[in-house]
């Protein structure tokens, strides 16, 4: 759904200018992800609900409960948002939950982030639901992409290497495209990777500008998992990365490296442990927003 851009620009906290006095409440209800980039810590489904775990995501008819907590503790929350744990189109949950709580929140713009695998199949949908919405490109070039991810799951089948790679892509671009003409607001998140996409990042940034992203996050690597021994990018690298970027499209360059289950002001203050009381027991890893 499109809510006026000017609005969006000045009430969310991660589009537009820097704001130290709006927040957004994660809800936890999307386990499972369908891919597996080399970086998450978390392979395909391995935080679903698994023996021994007590804690559990939220289930899409909690939402509302929570929500209505959330606004009590934390006035300044402006937007509500779903970031994972796993990729928010895998399963149908997150958008069940939007569905829900439109309607009840009219005034809290709807986020949501997705590595945009099903986002070319389901751009309809978000489109109606989502104001504003975040894709995860690592790269636009299958060679460089199939140096970050594993592999995919898409329709039932595995598919690795560049045949991977090349859906992942397709489908990111073709969704982007989609969502952002129908009017929902595009951030695009990149994962700097040094000595893999930290000489792309002109080219990603230039490619999804011109299928209708207008703000572009880049999260430095967390080394872990399959890239533990890779370096994490200096500041230098980071902010040489940004200037590149921009001269293609906004960058956002205050991002607090949010997790699933995030409340609260991003980089003020989080209430997210003691509002879910730790019942999300994934690693913290990298996010989705
Ligand atoms: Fe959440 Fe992401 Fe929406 Fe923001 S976070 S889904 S766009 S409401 Fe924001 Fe957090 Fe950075 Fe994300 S600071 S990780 S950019
Ligand atoms: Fe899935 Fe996100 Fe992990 Fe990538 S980083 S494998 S998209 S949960």
């Amino acid at each position: 759904m499109a809510t006026d851009e000017h609005i969006i620009l000045k009430e969310h906290p991660c589009f537009g200018p820097c704001k130290k006095n709006k927040g957004r409440i994660h809800l936890p209800v999307a386990p499972g992800c369908n891919i597996e980039c080399r970086f998450c810590d978390r392979k395909i489904n391995e935080d679903e609900q698994r023996p021994g775990v007590t804690s559990a995501v939220l289930e899409p008819e909690e939402a509302a409960g929570f929500v209505e907590l959330a606004i009590e503790k934390c006035p300044e929350i402006t937007v509500v948002g779903i970031a994972g744990p796993g990729d928010t189109l895998a399963t149908d949950r997150a958008l069940k939950t939007f569905r829900l709580l439109r309607g009840k929140f009219p005034k809290l713009i709807r986020c949501m982030s997705t590595n945009g695998l099903l986002l070319d199949e389901k751009a309809e949908e978000v489109a109606e639901l989502i104001d504003t919405l975040t894709v995860t490109v690592n790269a636009v070039d299958p060679e460089i992409q199939a140096q970050i991810n594993n592999k995919i799951i898409y329709h039932g089948k595995i598919y690795t290497g560049i045949e991977a790679a090349k859906i992942l892509i397709r489908n990111q671009l073709s969704g982007i495209r989609k969502v952002a003409k129908a009017g929902t607001l595009v951030k695009v998140n990149t994962v700097l990777v040094p000595g893999i996409n930290d000489k792309h990042i002109e080219e990603v940034a230039a490619t999804v500008k011109a299928a209708g992203a207008s703000i572009y996050n880049i999260i430095p690597l967390i080394p872990q998992n399959d890239m533990k021994d890779i370096a994490a990018p200096t500041c230098e690298e980071l902010h040489r990365a940004r200037q590149e970027a921009e001269l293609y499209i906004n960058v956002f360059r205050h991002c607090q490296h949010c997790r699933a289950d995030a409340v609260g002001v991003p980089g003020v203050y989080d209430i997210g442990a003691k509002l879910y009381q730790g019942r999300l027991s994934v690693k913290e890893t990298f996010s989705h927003g």
